[in-house]
């Protein structure tokens, strides 16, 4: 009888912690574990070099002699040590434009570093970025173009055997890749091809099931639809591909996304440091300044979207002065701006939540965790008190995306004078969203207002900031 009792109560409070515990439902379209790291990832360099480095030019044109590539001074670790100063997590590299000529050894063609006098030909360009990027705990990416002005297979179906075979010698050879890109251009002029994509991407998944694969409609990552490194300020990380082809997708569709989309794609924001994706000894002065990258910043990472950023190394092999010195100045810039959230730690009322869910998880400094409303609970109002007036012009929240995207329309408000004054508004949020007001704000009481969501309302986190004086203005975007 009374084991019985016992055994009775203590299945009870299994059950009532076990109810504590229960998470939140997850939408129907959610990311995978490898797209949820590749978005933490937030900032990706893509380094543009071959055969167009030393011609001088942005697309070549197949008939290049190898001869013509020979980077003296090429040091990997240079690139990796400039990308990691900048916060990069991934270092993706045209292993193959679209001339054809290949930066590693391939056995499938003559046209490659192989025939080239550097490193009298023993030399291996991807290789030594691997070894640099082991070293340095960075990820690598391979860009292995389909189109390919040199292969005079290109045109016909012996083509598709010819790009596995690349494929598989990049993903074998090299250990772990993390992205591998899929480059949708085509010339006007190029031989009629049809791509069996399919098959390109089965190999990838059984040779490297970690491997997000980029291309203009995904599978893991989709293009942003522009390469001025810009998402859209509406963001979803949902697209649907019906009917979609690579290199025919609508850019304004990827831009922003569909929150009806029933694939998660999130957006890939690519852009060059210069006008070019090659080096070109012309482009040195026009290098964008730290202040222009952290513009591009706002718009890329700050609307749910990662940032691309193309770094070209030059006819030595190395990334140019000028190039690092803005990154570098980038990474200060953004420092300084992001050093200190001034709604650390600070208490956060809300009118409901989900029992285990507290609103201490909003400002717990840890985007993992994450507060959310009761069931069904659609909006939502979460009100901080920073104990005294406090003194910020940048916003930044963030949604738990591993529950899928679910904020369709949020407003920011702030309590001057005893009455609250909308200061910033926005529509999607998803891993990350910064907002940038018009002029800084001092208040002790700051709303976030959830209007409309998809699911029961969940944020993890809330930040506020000061921006850092060499900010400058946002710049003017063109639509
Ligand atoms: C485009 C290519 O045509 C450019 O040369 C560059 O590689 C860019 C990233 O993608 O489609
Ligand atoms: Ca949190």
């Amino acid at each position: 009888m009374k084991i019985h009792y016992w055994l009775t109560v203590a299945s009870m409070m299994y059950a009532a912690s076990t109810l504590a515990q229960r998470d939140i439902p997850t939408n129907p379209v959610k990311p995978t574990p490898q797209q949820l790291q590749y978005q933490q990832q937030e900032l990706i360099g893509f380094l543009h070099f071959g055969v167009n480095t030393f011609s001088d030019r942005e697309w070549g044109t197949g008939k290049e002699d190898p001869r013509s590539f020979n980077p003296t001074k090429l040091d990997a670790r240079q690139w990796v040590q400039a990308a990691k100063t900048a916060g990069m997590k991934t270092l993706i590299i045209t292993a193959k434009h679209h001339d054809g000529f290949c930066l590693w050894p391939s056995k499938y063609t003559d046209h490659s570093v192989k025939s080239s006098p550097w490193k009298n030909g023993k030399g291996d360009v991807v290789r030594e970025l691997t070894d640099a990027c082991r070293e340095a705990g960075m990820k690598l990416g391979i860009y292995l173009s389909p189109w390919d002005m040199h292969e005079p297979k290109y045109g016909t179906s012996e083509y598709n055997q010819f790009y596995l075979n690349q494929l598989r010698e990049l993903l074998t050879n090299y250990g772990p890749i993390a992205e591998l890109w899929m480059d949708g251009a085509k010339g006007e002029n190029a031989k009629n091809m049809e791509y069996d994509f399919e098959a390109y991407r089965a190999l990838i998944r059984q040779l490297q099931p970690n491997a997000v694969i980029f291309s203009d409609v995904g599978p893991g990552v989709r293009w942003i639809g522009n390469e001025r490194g810009f998402a859209g300020e509406t963001c979803w990380s949902t697209i649907n591909t019906e009917g979609m082809a690579i290199g025919k997708a609508d850019s304004k569709y990827l831009n922003t996304g569909d929150p009806n989309g029933d694939e998660w794609i999130p957006g890939e924001c690519d852009v060059s440091i210069r006008p070019g994706w090659f080096y070109h000894a012309k482009e040195d002065s026009r290098v964008k300044t730290p202040q222009q990258l952290v513009d591009i910043y706002y718009k890329s990472v700050g609307r749910n979207g990662t940032l691309l950023l193309n770094l070209p190394p030059d006819q030595n092999g190395l990334l140019h002065e000028n190039d690092v010195a803005a990154l570098r100045g980038m990474r200060e810039i953004l420092n300084e701006t992001f050093q200190k959230n001034l709604a650390l730690k600070k208490p956060v009322k809300a009118g409901s939540q989900w029992t285990g869910f507290a609103t201490q998880r909003l400002t717990d400094g840890n985007a993992d965790t994450y507060w959310a409303a009761k069931e069904g609970e659609t909006s939502a109002t979460l009100e901080l008190d920073l104990g005294r007036p406090t003194t910020f012009d940048r916003v930044s929240l963030q949604e738990p995306v591993r529950l899928g995207q679910r904020i369709a329309a949020f407003r920011v408000e702030a309590e001057q004078n005893g009455t609250w004054q909308e200061v910033a508004k926005g529509t999607t949020i998803g891993y990350k969203r910064l907002l940038r007001l018009d002029s800084p704000v001092t208040a002790q009481r700051i709303r976030i207002v959830i209007e409309q969501a998809n699911n029961t309302v969940a944020l993890s986190e809330i930040g506020l900031y000061q921006a850092s004086e060499r900010e400058g203005k946002p710049l003017a975007e063109k639509k």
